[in-house]
């Protein structure tokens, strides 16, 4: 059955991050934009992912308006710890940037977008089946979708695919038109959240030789810790106990004992893997967030990577609909594609420095060679800080 033909200036696939970002900044340009989303809003809130967010995204988030909420509940770090077996090292981003990060969920980001675009009153549709996207080369694209069951078109001037890695967007590009780069890392994390005081004020990421851990946090009752685990691991073979016995043995001895145990409120596996398809335009389609780049989640930087696609993105969109220039639009996809391979060499340098990837007795070396350089070398520990921070947009 033939449902609604809408018309609108942006269509967006996907209400993740980048999706709904995008969707507030174009409402506070006066651009209509309607969102598709596969899943439903609570399944979207539901997801636990980033904690770790830079400078740029907070401002962003300011300038979409929705900013509020981050800045009360949000903790201002000014630096970072790294463990080596055993021997905690710190590093004051503060000092060595005169900048500082922030930690503050992304479910809690996605709520206050989700809040923001509902007081906006802009349309997006959740549950929304079967999304194609249609004459992306032509003057006038289509998404269409089902809803309801009736089948829906979204008729539109652009197409912004914001649907993550394993969205349609990508996948609607011809193969000749797109080149991908990967690397697959042998090895997950495994993640819990517990409601747990944290073991330190500041996150610590570990180097053992048992393998990776990190120790994050959302709260200063809500604890975030992740572990090193092989892909081939099965959630259900890790009650909470195994896990915290997993953990303990690579921490130090301050945060073994701090570590306050707990049952677990989420707990989830994620593989690691560095991605980047490229250009990021493809006529009136353009790719932003995970949807054309994934990167380990060691440096913290896939949430923080979609916030500054977005930004270049709905800056180009202003630039057409007022200034009626097409530059930004045009220059999108190298714009964007800087920045993102930046963050691609930091996230897999931090990988491979704290995994425990190889068995290789020299790679090890090399790990713990490059670890003490980065501790008592000012250069190097700026440049840790300088990259984990956020390069400039
Ligand atoms: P998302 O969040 O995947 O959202 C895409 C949305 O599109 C929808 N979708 C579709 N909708 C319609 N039709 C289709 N066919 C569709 N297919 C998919 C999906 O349902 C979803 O709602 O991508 P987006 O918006 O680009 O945002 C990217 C971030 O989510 C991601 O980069 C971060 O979570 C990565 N990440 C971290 N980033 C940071 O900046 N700092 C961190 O501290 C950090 N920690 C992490 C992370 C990711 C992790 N995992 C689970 C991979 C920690 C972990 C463990
Ligand atoms: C998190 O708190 O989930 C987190 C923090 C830092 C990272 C990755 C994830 O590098």
């Amino acid at each position: 059955m033939l449902g609604s033909t809408i018309r609108t200036q942006v269509a967006i696939v996907g209400a993740g991050p980048a999706g709904l970002l995008l969707g507030q900044l174009l409402h506070k340009h006066g651009i209509d934009n309607v969102i598709l989303e596969r899943q439903s809003g609570e399944y979207v809130l539901g997801r636990v992912r980033a904690g770790v967010i830079e400078q740029g995204t907070m401002d962003l988030l300011d300038e979409a308006g929705v900013g509020a909420r981050m800045h009360e509940d949000g903790l201002v770090h000014e630096g970072v710890q790294i463990c080596v077996d055993g021997i905690r090292h710190r590093l004051s981003f503060k000092e060595l940037t005169g900048k500082t990060v922030m930690v503050y969920g992304q479910t809690e980001i996605t709520k206050d977008l989700m809040d923001g675009r509902a007081a906006a009153g802009a349309p997006t549709v959740y549950s929304a089946d079967d999304v194609a996207l249609h004459d992306l080369f032509g003057d006038q694209p289509r998404v269409t979708y089902r809803a309801g069951g009736k089948a829906h078109e979204v008729a539109c001037d652009f197409i912004a695919g914001c649907d993550g890695f394993h969205g349609v967007s990508r996948k609607s590009v011809p193969q000749s038109a797109i080149a991908t780069h990967e690397r697959v890392y042998p090895l997950g994390w495994l993640g819990i959240l517990a409601d747990t005081p944290p073991v330190s004020e500041e996150l610590i990421y570990v180097r053992h030789a048992h393998g990776f851990a990190l120790c994050s946090m959302r709260s200063p009752t809500r604890s975030r810790y992740y572990i090193q685990c092989s892909l081939a691991e099965d959630i259900d073979a890790w009650p909470d106990d195994r896990f915290w016995e997993e953990l303990k043995p690579r921490l130090d001895d301050e945060a073994r004992r701090r570590l306050v145990t707990g049952p677990s409120i989420e707990k989830s596996i994620a593989p690691l893997r560095s991605f980047v398809a490229e250009p990021m335009r493809f006529g009136r389609l353009f790719l932003a967030g995970d949807a054309s780049h994934i990167v380990p989640p060691t440096g913290a930087k896939g949430l923080n990577l979609a916030a500054s696609d977005v930004r270049y993105l709905a800056q180009a969109l202003a630039e057409h609909y007022v200034e009626k220039s097409a530059a930004g639009l045009d220059h999108y996809s190298q714009r964007a594609l800087a920045r993102v391979w930046k963050a691609e060499r930091f996230s897999w340098w931090m990988t491979t420095l704290l995994h425990n990837i190889s068995d290789n007795h020299f790679d090890r070396k090399l790990q713990l060679a490059e670890l003490d350089y980065l501790f008592r070398s000012k250069a190097a520990a700026t440049a840790f800080a300088e990259n984990y921070v956020g390069l400039p947009y």
